[in-house]
């Protein structure tokens, strides 16, 4: 059956004020912002919740990031069990430079706390509040954008309802449907590389976050919790795991994240594997109408800079203040100031994510010249006080641009 109004067993109504569609990072996030307000929401995800519980992804939460959720009631247990750590090193043909936020910075370090942990606690957060948050509703399409009451379609038990409401939110990710609607630009950067992405069950060998030059291809050697790596490894797109035994990987490890003095990586069981393509993806502007976008919807940032998880937060912050300042004033001009408001920032943080992704890979297309140029870039970043403090505002996300007044920023001049 088809029909116009609610999935009843799922406690979804038939209208809304936000219609939120996505419950990973972005959209739960929002949701607890906007509830805070008094705004109240649907958030309609495609997936289980189980599945939503278990997805390994980002880990690295920028102090903006993480006191964010403190303020707002969400960071118990971040702060409790998040692994705080101040500096990470370069770990260039086999020698350490080490860079050190802390002291490069006003003491700032990045919070580690496994992505998957962080949206247990949205999602028991948000069941908290009573507010609507459905399951295995992928939503199909959302339409009249342009007009007064857009209208979310999306299925339930092979049935089609509609979510009326007064603005939706795509925080659906990068292969979600919202972005189709808006119809923006998208400027894009496929790499020509890609991430053989580890969880181990081993404490992790290195204390630090080591990023690896090494004429294999890059290597990345981080952590989740004191019992579990995060280890990466670079490799094709087309990668075809099957040929990675457990062994395999972890001498290739070995191999790319060598020490002058031989220590080794110590070894446990591979949990989980994937291959992550690296890309670079903005969409502009993020959004059209009573439809905005927010997080990996509207932009990809390769995982070199661990970055991805952050720009979802910043975003929805900010969309939570104009969905509260539009609230009290109607005016839809502050609905188009928000995509204005957000894109520097976010060019910042491509730009920022790009170099790092170009400066620590080795590509197809790099000749010996390219390489020895990165060799020097590295050595740079590493031996020069001021370079290495631009690096570490960039690393810890200090970007000047963050939620800049849209009125102050640069706006380009057709
Ligand atoms: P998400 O997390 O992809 O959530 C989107 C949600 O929308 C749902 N959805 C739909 N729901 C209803 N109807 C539909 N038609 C739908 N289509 C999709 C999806 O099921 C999903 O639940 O996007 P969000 O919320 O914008 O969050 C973004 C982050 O997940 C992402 O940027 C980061 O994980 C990126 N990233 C990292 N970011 C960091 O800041 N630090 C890191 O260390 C870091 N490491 C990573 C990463 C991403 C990785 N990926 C993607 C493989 C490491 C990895 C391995
Ligand atoms: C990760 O732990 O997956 C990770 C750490 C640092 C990065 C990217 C990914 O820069």
């Amino acid at each position: 059956m088809s029909g116009v109004g609610s999935a009843r067993d799922l406690n979804v109504p038939p209208r809304t004020q936000v219609a939120i569609i996505g419950a990973g990072p972005a959209g739960l996030v929002l949701a607890h912002l906007l509830h805070l307000q008094g705004i109240d929401s649907v958030i309609l995800e495609s997936h289980s919740r189980e599945h939503c519980e278990q997805r390994i992804r980002a880990g690295f939460l920028e102090e903006g990031s993480a006191s964010l959720l403190e303020s707002i009631g969400l960071g118990d247990r971040l702060r409790r069990e998040g692994l705080v750590h101040r500096a990470f090193v370069f770990r260039l043909l086999g020698e350490d430079h080490r860079i050190a936020l802390g002291d490069l910075t006003d003491g700032r370090g990045m919070t580690i706390y496994g992505q998957e942990e962080l949206v247990k606690d949205l999602i028991a957060a948000r069941r908290a509040t009573g507010r609507p948050l459905a399951f295995q509703t992928p939503v199909q399409a959302c339409s009249q954008i342009d007009g007064h009451e857009p209208v979310v379609v999306y299925r339930h038990n092979d049935e089609v309802w509609e979510l009326r409401c007064d603005v939706i939110a795509g925080c659906d990710g990068f292969h979600g449907p919202s972005r189709a609607a808006v119809k923006p630009t998208a400027y894009t950067r496929q790499c020509p590389i890609a991430w053989l992405g580890v969880l181990a069950a081993v404490p992790p060998t290195i204390e630090e976050i080591v990023y690896a030059w090494h004429n294999r291809g890059f290597a990345l050697h981080s952590v989740r919790s004191p019992q579990l790596s995060r280890l990466h490894l670079q490799c094709a797109p087309d990668e075809d795991l099957n040929q990675w035994s457990d062994e395999r990987i972890w001498d290739e490890l070995d191999a790319r994240l060598s020490r002058r003095d031989g220590v080794t990586l110590d070894r446990g069981p591979i949990l989980q594997k994937a291959v992550i393509p690296l890309r670079s993806f903005v969409a502009e502007p993020m959004g059209r109408g009573r439809l905005l976008l927010a997080g990996d919807a509207a932009h990809i940032v390769p995982p070199t800079g661990a970055k991805g998880l952050n720009l979802a937060i910043a975003d929805v912050h900010a969309l939570s203040q104009t969905l509260g300042r539009w609230y009290a004033r109607r005016d839809d001009a502050l609905l188009e100031d928000y995509s204005r408001r957000r894109l520097r920032h976010v060019w910042q943080v491509e730009r920022f994510s790009a170099w790092m992704t170009s400066v620590l890979h080795r590509f197809p297309q790099h000749d010996d010249f390219d390489r020895k140029l990165q060799v020097a870039e590295l050595r740079h970043v590493c031996s020069s006080p001021s370079a290495a403090r631009a690096l570490a505002e960039s690393y810890v996300g200090l970007d000047s641009s963050r939620d800049l007044p849209a009125e102050h920023q640069l706006v380009a001049v057709d």
